[in-house]
């Protein structure tokens, strides 16, 4: 007794951890009958012989199940028709409401409506009627959908009516007697110690009733007295209308009837062992349609973030990650540096000496990104041109990266399934690219804030030039320019004596002054520009990042974790070692 609740205990953990565990699609669907299945089992393995017994009609369609069902109760309950797969749900006929306990069949019990007779039954329903005679004073009787059709839900809602039931009638006709859709039905209900009948319907003749009788016997069914339409025989013969053939007292309908309503359950030491053999059948089922495939999920999906981690790893030869080092190069050919390196651009200025007299203007807008409208100066690209050309490179360069990770995650059959298939979208784990489009606008904007605060501030240096200015030709003119554009006024400058003297003719400690000056602002805007690049650098990194943890979670919440599942394994071992443990008697 102790050890039973025991059992059920184990059994009832277990089920809690299946629910537990994270899983989708076939795999769920394997779950989801496993636990339908085991719910099953212990009603079995909890039943007590009190109360009606559940017997099942089951069989290929048309094989007259409803049609019997109405007879055998003397009413019109279920609907028949010569339409195939015609019943569509276990439709159970019992004494009253409460003789079907709550849960039975693991589906919602629907009291059918009499106004709504008779019944065809509904999917994932027990639709019940209520008929008071001497069979429904015995039995609950089920019909249900056929086990043959080209319908599988209404296979599984058969296979469900056949987990439950305490009994068994399987009926067949001559037509279909011979197919095998019944075998492994016939050789479970044998294993699982089911009280089982057997019926021909539609029959016209004792020989084929005969050959089924054989073919009973052969394949270990019953007994060949069990055949023989004797006392205790299990096999029946229902004639067909219109036939001119009577089976034999023993085995006619009214035999078939009073042989159901005088069904009892085995007795309890047979029963207990039909309840092992049952459970065990569930749980090598559990380990290997569930638990091994999980294992091999489990593997699949670390094999998979253990790749997406890879990604990130510096290479051997460049300490650089390989996804950094493409982005890195990419900066280089369109460095904003190269761009608006302002070397490059005074080197432009000093070669063209038509310039010198737009210089302030067309370097002005050179550098704060306006258009630029000079003849000379367009061949320059402006800051707002490098600024388009930077986020085309680094939202480019993301793409490369998601789709890299594409084919991280597409590269296994699992994975694929995964990204095609999953409840939780793929495309969800993907980080929008406007992310990276902004990387590259709120660096460029604060380098260009930047520019701006340089531009405008008066360092100590342009004081020095300003006095020096006054002294050159020209020198008024670029005083008034000063005044908008302060550093602006250096560069001018240091190009206007160079271009006009073509010598250098001002020399501070060793320096002249155009070295002096354009390696000035251009060390610093290079520096700028420099620190520009790295920081875009760091956050493309840190996005690469975040990207491959998104992916990385979202391949992980594919499957259970490594220790839900060994804890899945230890119960299932758990349930087994106390099925085979124990003495039949002692299970119930
Ligand atoms: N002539 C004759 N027809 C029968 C007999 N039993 C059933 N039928 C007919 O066979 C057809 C199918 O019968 P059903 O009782 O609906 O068959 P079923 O097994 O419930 O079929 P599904 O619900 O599709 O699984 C109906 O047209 C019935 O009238 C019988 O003994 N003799
Ligand atoms: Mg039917």
């Amino acid at each position: 007794m102790v050890r039973s609740h025991t059992l059920d205990d184990r059994f009832s953990a277990l089920m809690d951890a299946l629910a537990a565990v994270r899983t989708e699609g076939a795999l769920k669907q394997a779950i989801e009958r496993f636990r339908a299945d085991a719910e099953a089992a212990r009603f079995h393995l909890n039943r007590q012989t009190g109360g009606p017994i559940f017997l099942a009609l089951l069989g290929g369609t048309g094989t007259g199940k409803s049609t019997l069902f109405n007879r055998l109760l003397g009413s019109d309950l279920t609907a028949t028709s010569f339409r195939r797969t015609y019943t569509a749900g276990p439709v159970a006929a019992a004494r009253d409401g409460p003789s079907i306990p709550q849960h039975w069949l693991g589906v919602a019990a629907v009291l059918v409506d009499p106004a709504q007779l008779p019944a065809r039954g509904q999917p994932d329903r027990l639709s019940v009627v209520a008929v008071d005679n001497d069979l429904t004073r015995q039995l609950v009787l089920l019909d249900t959908p056929d086990l043959d059709g080209d319908q599988p839900l209404h296979h599984a809602q058969a296979d469900r009516v056949f987990r439950w039931a305490d009994a068994l009638l399987f009926l067949v006709t001559p037509e279909k007697y011979q197919m095998t859709e019944l075998l492994p039905y016939y050789r479970l209900a044998a294993r699982y110690e089911i009280p089982t009948l057997f019926a021909m319907n539609k029959a016209e003749s004792a020989d084929v009733v005969e050959d089924y009788a054989r073919q009973l016997v052969s394949r270990g069914e019953m007994s060949a007295d069990a055949a023989a339409g004797a006392t205790g025989s299990r096999l029946f013969a229902i004639a067909r209308d219109d036939a001119g053939y009577e089976p034999s007292a023993g085995m006619n309908f009214q035999s078939l009837r009073s042989r159901m309503a005088a069904l009892q359950l085995f007795d309890a030491q047979t029963r207990q062992r039909g309840v092992s053999r049952r459970i065990t059948d569930l749980l090598s089922r559990l380990r290997d349609q569930v638990i091994a495939p999980m294992r091999a999920d489990r593997q699949e999906a670390d094999r998979l973030i253990l790749a997406l981690r890879e990604m990130e790893a510096p290479s051997a030869e460049v300490d650089v990650n390989p996804l950094m080092s493409a982005l890195q190069r990419r900066m280089q050919q369109r460095s904003i540096l190269y761009l608006i390196g302002p070397g490059r651009m005074l080197d432009r200025v000093r070669q063209v000496p038509g310039l010198i007299a737009r210089l302030p203007r067309s370097t002005w807008d050179l550098l704060r990104g306006a258009p630029s409208n000079g003849d000379g100066a367009a061949v320059v690209p402006t800051v707002e041109s490098g600024a388009s050309n930077l986020r085309t490179a680094v939202t480019d360069q993301f793409a490369i990266v998601q789709s890299r990770i594409d084919d991280v995650v597409r590269s296994t059959q699992r994975g694929r399934q995964w990204a095609d298939e999953s409840t939780t979208p793929y495309a969800a784990s993907k980080l929008p690219a406007a992310e990276a489009a902004r990387i590259a606008d709120e660096e460029l904007e604060a380098l260009k804030t930047w520019m701006n605060q340089r531009w405008n501030a008066t360092p100590r240096d342009t004081a020095i030039i300003k006095k020096l200015v006054k002294h050159l030709p020209g020198g008024e003119k670029l005083t008034a320019l000063s005044e908008a554009a302060p550093y602006l006024v250096i560069a001018a400058s240091a190009v206007t004596t160079h271009a006009l003297f073509g010598t250098d003719i001002l020399v501070f400690g060793g320096y002249s002054l155009v070295t002096w000056l354009t390696e000035k602002v251009s060390n610093e805007v290079a520096g700028r520009a420099h620190l520009t690049n790295q920081r875009i650098a760091e956050r493309f990194a840190r996005l690469a990042h975040a990207q491959i943890q998104k992916s990385s979670q979202w391949i992980d919440s594919r499957v259970g974790t490594a220790p839900s599942l060994d804890r899945l394994e230890k119960l299932a071992d758990a349930v087994s070692q106390q099925v085979e443990g124990t003495q039949p008697n002692e299970l119930a």
